[in-house]
């Protein structure tokens, strides 16, 4: 099977934006510069890109507190984002969210979520909606192995299934739920089969390897498109970074990290398959680095000169104003 060189490349630029904001985000965290908490997406790049590259804009995505990678690969501006992580005035919640509140309605992004869980049932509110006004989007929720233990996930599913809405649940089982391993709390090996619960078919993938994601959602989205009803795909990946930034991880050995970054990165392994078979040159690659950090850099010496919001609009865009129609 081959690729078109632009799609390769858009994979690679996406990955990359995603990895080198992210570990930016990490040393400015560490060195004191960013409020609030933030949880790394690192190695699990290939999921979000892999699949938000099916999608249009007009389709939504729901994310979970690890949230970043879901909004650079839907498309989100890395300056705002930067922003907002910040705490600045530009940012996409003014400053006011941080990190797990990240949103952008225009590009179809719901939000990052701060409540494990608690995206199921916006994917299908907007899948549902779709239905009822017959717009043609479909609904992708991401959300991780741990929090496909929590009752939100059996609702939503069983929804989807009954009334046949266009969703793509994603479950990104990188193998911890904060500090517990996923072998200690949950019975079944693969979360994919709970979608036979629901009458809904599921499908398992390497979550680290781009191009696999990214054929299998081809599929899975044409099927919904098709009107046939929601979708599980279990993407098996594993979380190299703590499950914040500053977890000192005693959880498991360092060893078992090291070995899986060192021999399951998806930047590098979509480097080597690319590379081995001459479809993009290392030369290609190594620009699209280059280019990538010049801008991540730009976004974060932007968003330090920013304003943060001023005192006065503490208690402002708490709620959306909007008019009522009254139908009776
Ligand atoms: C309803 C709820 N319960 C507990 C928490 C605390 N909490 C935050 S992240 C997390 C683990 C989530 O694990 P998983 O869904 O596997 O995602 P991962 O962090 O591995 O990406 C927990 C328990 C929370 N934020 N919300």
């Amino acid at each position: 099977m081959s690729y078109d060189t632009e799609l390769l490349l858009r994979l690679y630029r996406q990955m990359a934006k995603i990895r080198i904001f992210e570990e930016k985000a990490q040393e400015l965290f560490l060195a004191g510069e960013l409020p609030g908490f933030v949880h790394l997406y690192v190695g699990e790049e290939a999921i979000a890109v892999g699949i938000c590259e099916n999608l249009c804009q007009n389709d939504f995505i729901t994310s979970t507190h690890r949230g970043h990678g879901h909004c650079i690969a839907k498309g989100a501006d890395a300056y705002r984002m930067m922003a907002e992580l910040y705490g600045k005035r530009d940012g996409y919640c003014k400053g006011k969210g941080g990190s797990m509140h990240i949103a952008d309605f225009s590009i179809g992004m719901l939000g990052a979520n701060g409540v494990v869980g608690g995206g199921y049932n916006l994917a299908v509110g907007a899948a549902l909606a779709g239905k009822i006004l017959q717009q043609d989007h479909i609904a992708v929720c991401f959300f991780g192995d741990g929090a496909s233990n929590r009752g939100t996930f059996h609702e939503a599913m069983n929804m989807a299934a009954a009334w046949n809405l266009p969703v793509l649940f994603v479950c990104e089982n990188n193998q911890y739920a904060s500090t517990t391993p996923y072998r200690m709390t949950t019975a079944v090996q693969d979360i994919a089969v709970r979608a036979q619960g629901y009458g809904m078919p599921a499908r398992i993938v390497d979550g680290n390897d781009v191009l696999e994601v990214y054929d299998t959602a081809r599929d899975l989205v044409e099927w919904i498109r098709a009107g046939n009803g929601p979708m599980l795909l279990e993407c098996k990946t594993y979380r190299v970074k703590g499950h914040y930034v500053g977890d000192p991880e005693l959880y498991r050995p360092k060893a078992e990290v090291d070995h899986q970054f060192a021999s399951n990165d998806p930047l590098k392994r979509f480097a080597q398959a690319v590379i081995s078979r001459e479809w993009l040159t290392e030369r290609q690659l190594t620009n699209i680095m280059a280019e990538t950090a010049e801008l991540i850099d730009q976004a974060v010496s932007m968003a330090r000169k920013a304003d943060y919001p001023a005192a006065c609009e503490l208690f402002t865009d708490l709620y959306a104003e909007r008019e009522v129609q009254d139908h009776a």
